[in-house]
């Protein structure tokens, strides 16, 4: 089954906004595989950001992400990925949908909430470098006939 990698930022943290967060793929049908709340080293960020190093904004975006503790969480079900985007809404929240997490609830793009693997290539790196396999969990939720065929 899909996974994906999500993680709530500091200002999610912060500003109370954990189980209001966690409630949208917990309802959708989205099942938890692993959670950890941490705070987060400057390797692993800049490690979880490499992509962007070239980028202006990579050295804010490394100090934002480890200056507060965050929720990093795997989650699986069928199109996680792609369907947690939607859910997380576009980068910069003044563009975001309404309904959307960021939309919601963001206003900067530099606060913008929530982070969410963009492809299942992705996903399987980012998980790889933020859980270990024994802090995964394979479990079988009783609702699962309940949302799926
Ligand atoms: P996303 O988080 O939607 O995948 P991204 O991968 O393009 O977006 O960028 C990673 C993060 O970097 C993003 O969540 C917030 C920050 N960021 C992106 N573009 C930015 C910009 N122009 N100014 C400041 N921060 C930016
Ligand atoms: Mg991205």
């Amino acid at each position: 089954m899909e996974r994906t990698f999500l993680m709530i930022k500091p200002d999610g943290v912060q500003r109370g906004l954990v189980g209001e967060i966690i409630k949208r793929f917990e309802a959708k049908g989205f099942t938890l595989v692993g959670l950890k709340f941490m705070a987060v080293s400057k390797e692993l960020a800049e490690q979880h950001y490499d992509v962007h190093k070239e980028r202006p904004f990579f050295q804010g975006l490394v100090e934002f992400i480890t200056s507060s503790p965050v929720v990093a969480m795997v989650w699986e079900g069928e199109g996680v990925v792609a369907s947690a985007r939607k859910i997380i809404g576009a980068t910069n929240p003044l563009n975001a949908e309404p309904g959307t997490l960021r939309g919601d609830y963001g206003m900067d793009v530099g606060r913008n909430l929530i982070h969410g693997s963009d492809a299942i290539e992705t996903a399987q790196r980012e998980i790889a470098l933020w859980f270990t396999d024994s802090e995964l969990v394979n479990w079988g939720p009783t609702q699962k006939p309940w949302l799926y065929e």
